[in-house]
């Protein structure tokens, strides 16, 4: 058996399942364990660890020092701390949102926590063209919960400080500077464009100055708006889904940031599988039904996120100028801009940029996935030029709708 305790080393399978029986007391002494690593993630390995006898199990998460994706991105390890702390303090202000985590290794650089395969990747799910009716319940309360609670509105400011400094997280967040906010918007070699949406590409991004000017500006608020302790990176593979439950993992790109970008992740994430619906399900009522529950949840994300923030700041907040007449609806409103401009954004680097998401990498039809990306890519600019006049759910979905019908006739003609 390898030893554990003195020097970093990526683990094999067999590794993990001595790493499990020798660190923690989970299993039983006559366990018969047996381990697969089933990360599909970009940076990670994810083992999980089963008693075939009991059918127990639990995850083991291990950062390496580059990202699985490529070499090329050297990381710090240390995000394994960030996710297993967050994971706690999120699980505090949310509760019932995140998988509980039972151990962090700073040697080893990996955390152990429940195992949620009863549960989905909801992006997996979405594809599966599945419903999950609480969802914008279960997330608006996540997001309204993390993202006010760790705001300067609720927290002493000392105490916020100190948040701020714990989870400073300056690799990742190098990465989605580059690769949401500057590659996709020019000519740069790690972009990865389908070759039938090039020429618009070319048009409508890289050779538009004023949406240029746009995302500098959106880049800088992301690297100085040290508003709320946000995920960073709450798409639908983020997200564990089941009929009666939502679980929240891989917090490891938090930091204190604008919280608008993570509701924007999870809006531009639920237009992904709309879109990727759209082209893909061939029964005209099921996918009539299908579009209509995605419309609803979009709009209900923003609607309840809305509400639940409002009632929370009313009941939670401390700070003194947080409650003159009128303050909170300025704050909200400038969460919801930035909420609309980030839509744009993981629209944009998603289809541009080089991590894609497979809603629209699986539309098997080249045709129809050009279609699909020039949809995405219509929606992507009106939410970040107009990021200003977008407020509400119906606001959300009318850009969307729009976004479809400018190609209707060559959906019909394809
Ligand atoms: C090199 S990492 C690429 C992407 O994977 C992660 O999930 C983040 O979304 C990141 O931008
Ligand atoms: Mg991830």
């Amino acid at each position: 058996m390898k030893d554990f305790t003195s020097a970093y080393f990526t683990m094999s399978e067999q590794d993990a399942v001595d790493y499990i029986r020798t660190k923690l007391d989970f299993f039983d002494k006559n366990a018969e364990l047996t381990c697969r690593e089933i990360g599909d993630g970009n940076l990670n390995y994810v083992f999980r660890v089963v008693d075939e006898k009991s059918g127990k199990s639990i995850i083991i998460k291990q950062a390496g020092p580059v990202a699985r994706i490529s070499d090329a991105f050297k990381l710090s390890p240390d995000r394994n701390r960030i996710e297993s702390d967050i994971l706690k303090l999120k699980g505090e202000l949310a509760p019932g949102f995140v998988p509980e985590v039972y151990s962090y290794d700073p040697i080893m650089n990996c955390c152990v926590m429940d195992d949620l395969s009863d549960h989905e990747i909801m992006r997996s799910a979405l594809l599966k063209h599945q419903k999950f009716p609480l969802f914008a319940d279960h997330i608006s309360t996540f997001l309204a919960n993390t993202l006010l609670l760790t705001s300067d509105v609720v927290l002493e400011h000392k105490d916020k400080k100190d948040l701020v400094k714990q989870f400073i997280n300056p690799e990742l967040c190098e990465i989605s500077e580059d690769l949401v906010y500057t590659e996709p918007f020019y000519d740069c070699e790690q972009n990865e464009v389908f070759p039938g949406t090039k020429e618009f590409v070319v048009e409508e991004f890289w050779n538009d100055q004023k949406l240029a000017l746009e995302t500098a500006k959106l880049k800088f608020e992301f690297m100085t708006k040290a508003q709320s302790l946000i995920h960073g990176d709450l798409h639908t593979g983020s997200i564990f889904i089941k009929k009666d439950s939502t679980k929240i993992i891989d917090p490891e790109f938090a930091f204190y940031g604008p919280a608008g970008y993570d509701i924007g992740n999870v809006i531009a994430n639920l237009i992904f599988a709309y879109v990727s619906s759209n082209f893909v399900i061939e029964d005209q009522e099921k996918k009539e039904d299908y579009l209509l529950y995605l419309k609803n949840t979009i709009s209900d994300v923003v609607q309840l996120f809305t509400d639940k923030f409002l009632k929370l700041w009313d009941e939670k907040a401390t700070e003194r100028t947080a409650k003159y007449p009128g303050f909170k609806e300025v704050y909200l409103n400038s969460i919801l801009e930035d909420t609309a401009a980030v839509t744009g954004l993981e629209l944009s680097r998603r289809i541009i940029g080089l991590a894609k998401v497979k809603d629209i990498t699986s539309i098997t039809d080249d045709n129809d996935r050009v279609l699909a990306e020039k949809i995405c890519l219509t929606a992507a600019k009106t939410f970040i030029l107009n990021r200003s006049d977008i407020r509400t759910g119906n606001d959300f979905v009318k850009v969307l709708l729009e976004s479809v019908s400018a190609y209707s006739e060559s959906i019909k003609s394809n």
